[in-house]
Parts: structure tokens; sequence; C-alpha cells
């Protein structure tokens, strides 16, 4: 069967070649070049543990990388041949393709980028940052709610305070289609991030006592907005009450001289070891290929960036 027959990708290879190109120099110049962030967007950021960026990537980048990103979750998931219904419950919150970029070296690219590296930079505070993990969550029509939770309660990163993600519409995504939603301040609760186990959800969990009463704000997105959010803030995403696919790419920050750590009151986070903690012993530097540093060109570098 060929490609009209299937309404999947067929991945020929010609198409694996693109997930392998470097971006033509127009696009190149795109992801170099700094967002114009406010101060005001980071002190924001700060208050609430999130904040919404409009236009963080706009035109033909936005095209170029959701098609190319598009390519790389289908490729992910081709064998995957199974109804949502069949799924467990945690899998119908989203296709989850976890770190494109050491597969892909197109999407390493837009992953490691200045333009959002600095960015998050800047929302942490922090002198230089490392890539933790990319992620592109695609929530398919009819696809159910993200249960809350906390980030930082599935990382041994420390300190969690100074880790973050950028969350990327690549299509619109109003509430109808799933957006985020967060419990503002919530982030300063504590610095011990909570554990909710949302992997093994049977139904929606309850949200608990502790952020039931902060105010959760929705966060609807036009395609190229972003949202970072602090590896510490509460939050969860709507179900897709739509029959278009909610497409998101999210990348995840820490600060570049975090430590492969975490809080005794939260062993669990101790167990999820992954390529970049590889061999790690805790309380050790976060040091690894697979974390790579990024904003670090010698000579002070990312100094000129800060803002
Ligand atoms: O995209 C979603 O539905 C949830 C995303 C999320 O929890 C995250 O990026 O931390």
């Amino acid at each position: 069967m060929n490609e009209q027959e299937t309404g999947k990708p067929v991945f020929t290879r010609e198409v694996l070649k693109r997930l392998h190109a470097p971006a033509p120099p127009p696009i190149k110049d795109f992801l170099n070049e700094p967002y114009p962030l406010d101060a005001a967007k980071v002190d924001e950021y700060q208050e609430n543990g999130y904040v919404k960026l409009e236009g963080i990537i706009t035109g033909a980048p936005l095209d170029y990388y959701r098609e190319l990103i598009g390519l790389a979750v289908g490729h992910r998931f081709k064998d995957d041949e199974r109804a949502l219904a069949e799924k467990r419950v945690y899998e119908q919150s989203f296709l989850q393709a976890f770190n494109l970029w050491p597969h892909y070296p197109a999407i390493a690219e837009f992953v490691q980028c200045r333009r959002f590296a600095e960015a998050a930079r800047r929302m942490m505070q922090v002198e230089g940052v490392k890539l933790w993990f990319d992620q592109a969550l695609y929530k398919e029509p009819g696809g159910r709610i993200t249960d809350y939770h906390v980030d930082a309660a599935f990382w041994p990163v420390q300190p969690a305070a100074k880790t973050t993600t950028i969350w990327m519409a690549l299509v619109d995504v109003p509430i109808e289609k799933g957006c985020m939603a967060f419990a503002a301040g919530s982030h300063k609760l504590s610095p011990d991030a909570e554990f909710v186990d949302i992997f093994n959800a049977q139904e929606e969990i309850a949200i608990g006592d502790n952020v039931r009463h902060y105010p959760w704000e929705w966060a609807p997105l036009k395609q190229g907005d972003c949202t970072f959010h602090s590896g510490l803030v509460y939050h969860r995403a709507g179900g897709n009450n739509t029959d278009e696919m909610r497409k998101a790419m999210t990348i995840a920050y820490m600060t570049a001289d975090a430590t492969f750590d975490w809080p005794e009151s939260n062993p669990e986070a101790g167990r999820r070891h992954g390529f970049a903690t590889e061999g790690l012993q805790r309380g050790d530097l976060l040091e690894s290929s697979f974390a790579p540093r990024l904003l670090f060109w010698g000579g002070g570098g990312d100094k000129l960036w800060r803002g």
C-alpha cells in the first residue's frame, strides 16, 4: 500500500534523509537569533512559575519544523497500529516521542538552538544551560486529559528550581484541543516536588489538597507561541475534543551546574535513570554527552547574551 491508501507517511530513504539534513541558512539564522524577551516576562515567570510568550517561532521556520517534527513522530510510532481505546490510560493522553534529538540530527539542531536555550537561561536566571531532554507530545483527536503533576518529581536533577520546560504549539492549541493549565504560584510551595504517579493512572487523578486551591490558569496558544514552566510548578492539560491532532514540541533544560540528585522525600526520582545519567553517582555533576551544555561558545560567550 502507498501513502495515499494508508493515510500514513511512508518512510522512504528521501524522507529519512531530511531528518538527517542540516537546516538551510535562513532557518539556521532564525534559530540563532535571540527572542526579544521582555524583562517583565521573566518577572512573570518568577512570580507564577510559568509564562506565555508569543511567536517564539514564526513563518518559514515554524512550517519547516512542524513538518520535520511530524515526520519524526510518525517514524517513532510507525509500527503502532493501536486505536486510542486500546492504549493504556497514560498513553491516551498523548503520543510521547521522547528524545528525538539523538536519533534525528535535523531535530537536534532545533532542540539545541540558541534562541530557545537563551530564553530558558533567562527564565531560570542562571549562567549556563544544559539540555535535559526533548519530547514531542501529540495529543490525538479524542485524547484524554493530561493528569496534574509536577515535573521535577520525575527528574533526578537538583536544584529543581533551576529546571524549566518550553512547551511550543506547532498548531493553534485552544482550550478544546488540550492546552496546558498551570497552578500559578505553586512552584513556591516546596523545593521538594511531590511525585504524582500519572504513569499508572486508571482514571483522572483528583488534584491534591495542596494545590487544588491555587488559581489554575489555562494557557491557550496560537501556533508558534510557547509557555515556559518551572520544574516545580504543578500543571495539567485538557483533553483534545477536536478532530485534529494537538501538536506540541517540548524541550526541558537545567542549569549547567546541575547535579544528579533528588530529595529524600522522593526516592522515586532516583529510580528514573536515563541515558543522560548512566554511570553517575548521587551528587555528581550531571555530565553526559546526552545532556550537552548549550550556550557555551567559549570566551564567556554566554555572558554576552545576558539580558
Ligand atoms: O502536553 C501535555 O499534555 C503535558 C505536557 C507536560 O506535562 C510537560 O511538558 O511538562
